[in-house]
């Protein structure tokens, strides 16, 4: 058993709903949701949209090890319409997006660090992005400061 956090956002279509149709495939799929933060509304970083985005953060108990997880993760983006990420190493709009912010193993909740070219954990810019940041601290605030 593992603790996971995720990030997700999105700034395109039924924001609302397109968090619900994510909520429901990642309890379905990568484990127990056992905290949801409040949903904020948050200007686009990194890339210039008109759209605004709506970011919140989860806590689930999984038994898929990491790379498990990002990989049922992205089938969840694909199922919910999520095409290509960047174009030109440019960020874009996007219905969803679910990004994998910390894992920590068993009961103990050892956190993870990998780095590999297809995730690299804790996420790196996590703790640049208020986006990010805000929802999290909502629902661990252990992780403040450290
Ligand atoms: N995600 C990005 C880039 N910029 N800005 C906001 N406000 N919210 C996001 O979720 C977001 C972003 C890359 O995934
Ligand atoms: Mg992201
Ligand atoms: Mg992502």
């Amino acid at each position: 058993m593992a603790t996971l956090y995720l990030s997700l956002g999105t700034n395109l279509g039924n924001r609302q709903n397109n968090l619900d149709s994510a909520l429901t495939l990642i309890a379905g799929r990568v484990g127990t949701v056992v905290s949801a933060s409040d949903r904020i509304e948050t200007e686009p970083w990194g890339f210039e949209s008109r759209n605004s985005f709506m970011n919140m953060a989860v806590k689930v108990e999984t038994e898929l090890s990491p790379i498990e997880a990002l990989h049922a993760t992205q089938a969840i983006e694909r199922e919910l319409g999520r095409s290509e990420k960047t174009v030109n190493g440019q960020y874009r709009d996007r219905l969803i997006d679910i990004d994998l912010l910390m894992y920590l193993s068993g009961a103990d909740a050892v956190p993870v660090s990998l780095n590999t070219a297809e995730l690299t954990l804790p996420h790196p810019l996590m703790r640049q992005r208020g986006f990010v940041m805000k929802p999290l601290l909502q629902i661990a605030p252990e992780f403040v400061n450290p």
